[in-house]
């Protein structure tokens, strides 16, 4: 547990299973969730999912967070053998 242990912090802790750019939690990063961050856009809020690296707006930071994860996947695709 880290310093934000047994607050609501804690849920949002950068170790959370998957990745912080998944904003709508499908398992990958895409335009869906640029989408999420364009609707959400210089909105100040605590603890808003958007809010990629948790400084309380969601801003430029955000969308480089985003696209440095660009197209993850949460779990490889399957591909068929020929
Ligand atoms: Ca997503
Ligand atoms: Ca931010």
């Amino acid at each position: 547990m880290g310093c934000f242990g047994g607050s609501i912090q804690a849920s949002m802790s950068a170790s959370e299973v998957g990745n912080r750019a998944d904003v709508n939690l499908d398992g990958r990063v895409d335009l869906h969730d640029a989408a999420r961050l364009s609707e959400k856009w210089l909105l100040r809020q605590d603890l808003l999912r958007e809010d990629l690296d948790r400084n309380g707006e969601v801003d430029g930071a955000d969308i480089f967070y985003l696209g440095q994860n660009w197209l993850w996947q949460e779990f490889e695709q399957y591909i068929p053998s020929l």
